[in-house]
């Protein structure tokens, strides 16, 4: 089955949504396989957003993710990626529409409260910078017959 990283940000920590923004995830059907807090230090999110590097909004991202506790977490699901960059909805919040997460709860761009993995080579990349494999939970749910058939 499909895995992918997402991570609720500072801001999201910050504002109190890590159980709304969790069970956003649970409702949909996706199965958390891994889940844990941690604050990011700047060669951590270098690695992470490494494409990023030498872009004009970098450095303010870097000291953004790197400013507070995160949670992170690998989703696992039919078509997990595409699903929770979608439920994300778009970078810019200002584009990302209601019922989104970033559509609902923020405003700015750089202040946008969630990551997802954007590419199953992406998940499988991020996910090692953030898991090993003994962190991650294989087990089967009684829902599950309820949500796939
Ligand atoms: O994958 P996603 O998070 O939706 O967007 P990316 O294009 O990978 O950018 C990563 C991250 O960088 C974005 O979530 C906010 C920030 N950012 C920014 O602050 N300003 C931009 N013009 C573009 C991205
Ligand atoms: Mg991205």
């Amino acid at each position: 089955m499909e895995r992918t990283y997402v991570m609720i940000k500072p801001d999201g920590v910050q504002r109190n949504l890590i159980g709304e923004i969790i069970t956003r995830f649970e409702r949909k059907g996706l199965k958390i396989v891994g889940l844990k807090m941690l604050q990011m230090d700047r060669a951590m999110a270098e690695k992470h957003y490494a494409e990023h590097t030498g872009k004009p909004f970098f450095e303010g991202l870097v000291s953004y993710i790197t400013s507070g506790p995160v949670v992170a977490m690998v989703l696992e699901g039919k078509d997990v990626v595409a699903t929770a960059r979608a439920m994300n909805g778009a970078t810019n919040p200002a584009n990302a529409g209601p019922g989104t997460i970033r559509g609902d709860y923020a405003i700015e761009v750089g202040r946008n409260v969630i990551h997802a993995s954007d590419s199953i080579d992406s998940a499988n990349r991020e996910i090692a910078i953030y898991f090993t494999e003994n962190e991650l939970c294989e087990y089967k749910k009684v829902l599950d017959d309820w949500i796939y058939e």
